[in-house]
């Protein structure tokens, strides 16, 4: 067993070995031994290794291989997965207070973290779990996260290998999102004050074993509503940062509505240097320039985020009418709207100016979007007599195919004609659906939302200050017990994309408030559209997710302390307010 020192002064002399020819004092030998007796007498690692919100594919603790981060600790990377490893030396060094030198170089040296690129076939760089006896569903209790799924195929995409032994942690992937979401787990598998802003005096165990990890699904995400409230570019950042923590990889952006809009569009200016003055409620609103939306699009691509940009069309178009009557049935200017009922607006689907519209808008947003998708909206159209809707619809999908990306839409666009690899954003809360399962089997596939599972902006409870119940009282059990591959009768497994949660802004004003919606549900649905089925399991996912009130504290991170959840007590309960937030709504 290595010498764990936890100060440089501390550390004493160097290792005996690396001094031939020198007898070691006495005093030396009685400091070595003290510290080796230290290391034996040590209580385990405080976080169980399969203790990972989502849960992990499969972990094999051993509890004989607790590894001790120390203050000698350096991370050595292969150079393509650099960025990865300066990210997880920031989020360690504020509690640490180590200084964690991130450099390229040997990957077997002793007291490390290691984060390396492989392509090696999953079967080979698994041979230690495997030696275990091959997990399946029956034996799910048994390892810690459970497990039916074998090591067929490759670590993927996003997949990570995870192994924590005395001597230093490794993390190997095939792709840099994957060495990423192996930081995010290591992260998870410290005392939870690594969470910490400021230094900490802490022992920094991570439990011993190995973890193989992979997504269920391949598009796991939020959608903030940035068009009934505005939120600024930092608070945009820090809702990133929540997803990216929880392997949540798509941001959805919804960026305009009756209230206001929120992205610059260089052909049309006034969208939103008119269309972005309102918001509910009456405040100033905002917009994003082209370089706050590229920024907030660069910052989401470092965390393996991908920025989904919805620009609501036919309905949910107040505000661009009132910043071009030109686009509004008969030309007729509406008021601007600052109310919160959907469903009576639409851009005017008889003129060609229109389609002008729509064709600058999606391209200058498609053109500032690396991400593959366009979100045209597509609800909500109560106006629109349903044959001008589908000939609408079926124009601007074709008008977004044109720019590249592929066209994603409320579900309420099934009944129109199919475009190419479409994809369709159930909202219902029904799951017996012909008509969008008659779109499936054309072709579309499926980005799950329903509004009675997974809708953030519903109220946990009678008495929660903020949200809806339209969809009902969501709280943590509640979005967590359903199953995305079953959801929809007729659909099978395969056509579903993922999940995705919404939080929509009519009642939520501050950063603290969409914190206290998105937390604890939203790494609910994280597990649901990561883990395999297997690891489903409430009474286990309530413990793990308990452990994550302290660690929400410690960040600063807003919370409702729900009772569906056994928080460690002393409660950890109170909902903080993150330094820096508006604690009052400004506007
Ligand atoms: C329905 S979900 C909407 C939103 C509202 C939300 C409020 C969807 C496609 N439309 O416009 O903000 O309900 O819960």
């Amino acid at each position: 067993m290595p010498t764990t020192p936890t100060t440089p002064a501390e550390s004493g002399p160097e290792p005996l070995d690396r001094l031939p020819g020198r007898q070691p004092a006495a005093a030396e030998l009685a400091r070595a031994a003290a510290r080796t007796t230290g290391d034996l007498l040590a209580p385990p690692a405080p976080v169980r290794l399969g203790d990972v919100v989502p849960a992990p594919e499969r972990a094999l603790p051993d509890p004989t291989a607790d590894f001790t981060l120390s203050a000698e600790a350096a991370i050595r990377v292969s150079a393509a997965g650099r960025d990865a490893a300066e990210q997880l030396a920031e989020w360690l060094r504020p509690a640490t207070g180590f200084p964690l030198p991130v450099a390229d170089g040997p990957l077997t040296a002793d007291g490390l973290l290691v984060l390396t690129l492989s392509e090696a076939p999953l079967a080979d760089a698994l041979s230690p779990v495997d030696a275990a006896g091959p997990a399946d569903a029956a034996d799910a209790a048994g390892a810690a996260a459970g497990g039916a799924a074998g090591v067929a195929g490759g670590l993927g995409d996003e997949g990570y290998r995870l192994d924590v032994t005395a001597s230093g942690v490794r993390i190997t992937a095939a792709t840099t999102a994957g060495l990423f979401h192996g930081a995010q787990t290591l992260r998870q598998l410290l005392p939870a004050a690594v969470d910490s802003t400021a230094p900490v005096t802490e022992r920094w165990a991570v439990p011993g074993g190995s973890i193989l990890d992979r997504p269920r699904f391949p598009y796991r995400g939020a959608i903030l509503d940035v068009a009934r409230h505005f939120f600024p570019v930092e608070d945009v950042l820090r809702v990133v940062d929540h997803l990216a923590r929880y392997k949540l990889n798509h941001l959805h952006l919804h960026l305009t509505d009756d209230q206001g809009w929120r992205i610059a569009v260089d052909s049309w200016p006034r969208l939103a240097e008119v269309g972005g003055a309102t918001e509910v409620g009456g405040g100033p609103g905002g917009y994003y320039t082209r370089a706050d939306y590229r920024r907030i699009v660069a910052y989401a691509a470092r965390r393996h985020v991908t920025v989904v940009p919805e620009i609501d069309l036919p309905g949910h178009t107040n505000a661009a009418l009132v910043a071009y009557p030109e686009l509004a049935p008969g030309k007729v200017p509406p008021p601007p709207y600052t109310g919160t009922e959907v469903g009576f607006s639409y851009v005017d689907p008889a003129d060609e100016r229109t389609y002008a519209f729509v064709a600058d808008v999606v391209g200058e947003v498609a053109a500032l979007t690396p991400g593959p998708w366009l979100h045209l909206g597509g609800d909500e159209a109560f106006k629109v007599p349903a044959d001008t809707y589908r000939a609408f619809v079926e124009r601007a999908q074709t008008l977004v195919a044109a720019t590249g990306k592929t066209v994603v839409g409320w579900h309420q666009l099934a009944p129109t004609g199919h475009v190419d690899g479409r994809v369709l954003q159930w909202w219902g809360t029904n799951g017996d659906d012909p008509e969008t399962a008659e779109a499936v089997r054309r072709g579309a596939r499926l980005i799950l939302s329903p509004g009675n599972r997974v809708y953030l902006d519903m109220k946990y409870a009678a008495d929660t200050p903020i949200g809806h119940d339209w969809a009902g009282l969501i709280d943590v059990r509640r979005a967590y017990d359903w199953d995305p591959g079953t959801h929809l009768t007729g659909v099978p497994a395969e056509a579903v994309l993922g999940v995705e949660a919404p939080l929509w802004t009519e009642s939520v004003t501050t950063l603290a408030g969409v914190e206290f919606m998105l937390f604890p549900r939203l790494p609910a649905v994280a597990e649901l559209g990561w883990s395999p089925r297997s690891t489903h399991d409430w009474a286990g996912f309530r413990e793990r997710l308990a452990a994550h009130g302290p660690r929400w504290t410690a960040a600063g991170i807003t919370f409702h302390p729900s009772p569906d959840v056994p928080w460690p007590t002393p409660a950890t309960t109170i909902p903080t307010q993150p330094k820096g937030d508006r604690t009052t709504p400004t506007h």
